[in-house]
């Protein structure tokens, strides 16, 4: 099944946001595979944003991504990819439509309290940044029968 890499941010971690961002991913089917909270350090952060190094708003995303705790995990599902992007809704979190995650949790760009991996290659990528394989658990669920027909 498909993995995708999300992390609720420093902001979403300080605002007490991680529950019900989890709540919302358990909600809809996913299974989480994988999750911990952890500390990103500077050179973690320039790996992971290295597709924006260069960019103006570059060293106040670094600044921020590693402000404080972030709380990483690996969710798995059909089309998760994909579909964890539109659960979180656009960048800017006042573009963002009502009803998603920033579009219900968020109003500036540098504070859009949750990232999601935007393709199948960026999930492989990031979940191997944040993640050792023996990490993953790989578990089967009861309920799916009744997630998926
Ligand atoms: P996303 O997080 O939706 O994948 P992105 O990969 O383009 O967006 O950018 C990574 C993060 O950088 C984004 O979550 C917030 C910040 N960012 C992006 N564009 C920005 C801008 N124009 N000004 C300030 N911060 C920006
Ligand atoms: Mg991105």
């Amino acid at each position: 099944m498909e993995r995708t890499y999300l992390m609720v941010k420093p902001d979403g971690v300080q605002r007490g946001l991680v529950g019900e961002i989890i709540t919302r991913i358990e909600k809809k089917g996913f299974k989480i595979s994988a999750l911990k909270m952890l500390q990103i350090s500077r050179e973690m952060a320039e790996k992971h944003y290295g597709e924006h190094v260069g960019k103006p708003f570059f060293e106040s995303l670094v600044g921020f991504i590693t402000s404080g705790p972030v709380v990483a995990m690996v969710v798995e599902g059909k089309d998760v990819v994909k579909a964890a992007r539109e659960m979180m809704g656009a960048t800017d979190p006042l573009k963002a439509a009502p009803g998603t995650i920033r579009g219900t949790m968020g109003i500036d760009i540098g504070r859009n309290v949750i990232h999601g991996s935007d393709s199948k290659e960026s999930a492989a990528r990031e979940i191997a940044l944040f993640f050792d394989e023996k990490e993953l658990c790989d578990y089967k669920r009861e309920i799916d029968r009744w997630i998926y027909e």
